[in-house]
């Protein structure tokens, strides 16, 4: 068992930490059966993993109410399936299938859900920080309370559109969040080599944003900050930044050798860290789960992420046709020489 301090949230129910243990093993599940498709061939292009990562998601979302926001980069799968997003659909998509998100257009890096106010996957590093202050610009505008969590990585924090959007959503007061996903690498770049001040939650203070750093490792912590961060915004007093210090234990994408981290770095983070054996200990050791309901949870999970793979191989690929919707022109294929 994993050597823990108490729980950031000392008043936290049994059902609450179950689902937490659901939400976050589901994720995980979810990505490696993604890796396994990727290494069949089934899934192509680019296929970045979060495995490690969930946590943060997870804390997040179960802090978030109806009618928030998420946007994130092209780690995005952990993202989508904590806000609700159908692991069937978001599998389809990974494969390129007609019952994808996307329609099997987008892929791993391009799904959306109108639904779930989930406004993607985004594959240019920092490209979705100005997205999450325009998609809190909106709520700001229109006079409603909610709040948008802008999800982005370390070596995106170093990124200029990062900066020009604390300005614009501290000129202004909007009700977003940036959470910065410190996973200590970028690529194959770790945050030492990249990063000139490690303190990057301070990052907002020349614009009056205020920040702190959270163990993305501990969902209690996560959530905790969450709660607090999101009733800044609701009371109206603007944007407030989340470093969640975290750890991938996959390579950059599915394609990464790994080379620039040892493998001791690794297996100490996941013997010493993981998020998910943590809470699972806290159920344990707090009387609220035996080792047979974790089980029947797992086998519930295996199902659904099996499930999502079944339907996925069973979509076909999208016709020909839809070459021709969703694009910005409305351009047929005889109107060309128009
Ligand atoms: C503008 C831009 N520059 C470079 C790249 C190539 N690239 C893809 S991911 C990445 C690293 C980003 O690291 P980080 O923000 O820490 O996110 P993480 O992958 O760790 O989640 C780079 C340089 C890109 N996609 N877009
Ligand atoms: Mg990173």
């Amino acid at each position: 068992m994993a050597t823990r301090k108490a729980p950031a949230t000392p008043n936290i129910s049994a059902d609450e930490l179950k689902t937490y243990y659901h939400d976050m093993l589901l994720i995980r599940r979810f990505e490696e059966k993604a890796g396994q498709l990727y290494g069949m061939g089934l899934i192509g292009g680019f296929c970045h993993l979060y495995i490690g990562q969930e946590a943060v998601v997870v804390g997040l979302e179960a802090a978030a109410e109806e009618g928030d926001k998420r946007v994130t980069s092209y780690r995005d799968h952990g993202h989508m399936l904590a806000c609700g997003m159908n692991p069937d659909g978001v599998m389809a998509e990974l494969t390129g299938r007609e019952g994808g998100y996307s329609k099997g257009k987008g892929g791993s890096m391009h799904m959306f859900s109108k639904e779930k106010n989930f406004y993607g996957g985004h594959g240019i590093v920092g490209a979705q920080v100005p997205i999450g202050a325009g998609l809190a610009f909106a709520d700001k505008y229109l006079g409603n309370d909610r709040v948008t969590f802008t999800y982005f990585g370390d070596g995106a924090a170093n990124q200029g559109q990062v900066y020009e959007s604390f300005n614009m959503a501290a000129l202004w007061k909007l009700p977003v969040i940036f959470v910065i996903e410190n996973n200590q690498y970028a690529m194959g770049t770790s945050q030492k080599r990249s990063t000139s001040s490690p303190e990057i939650f301070k990052r907002g203070e020349p614009y009056g944003i205020p920040g702190e750093m959270v163990d993305g490792m501990d969902v209690l912590a996560v959530k905790a900050a969450g709660e607090k961060a999101i009733a800044h915004c609701r009371a109206g007093d603007g944007p407030y930044i989340l470093e969640v210090k975290t750890y991938r234990y996959r390579g950059h994408s599915m394609s990464d050798p790994a080379k620039y981290r040892t493998r001791e770095e690794v297996q100490k983070m996941r013997t010493e860290k993981d998020p998910i054996d943590h809470v699972r200990d806290l159920l344990v050791s707090g009387g609220h789960a035996t080792e047979d309901d974790l089980k029947e949870i797992d086998k519930s999970i295996k199902s659904i992420v099996n499930q999502s793979a079944e339907f996925a191989k069973e979509s076909p690929e999208p016709g020909v046709d839809e070459l021709w919707t969703d694009i910005y022109a409305d351009v047929a294929p005889q109107d060309e020489d128009a």
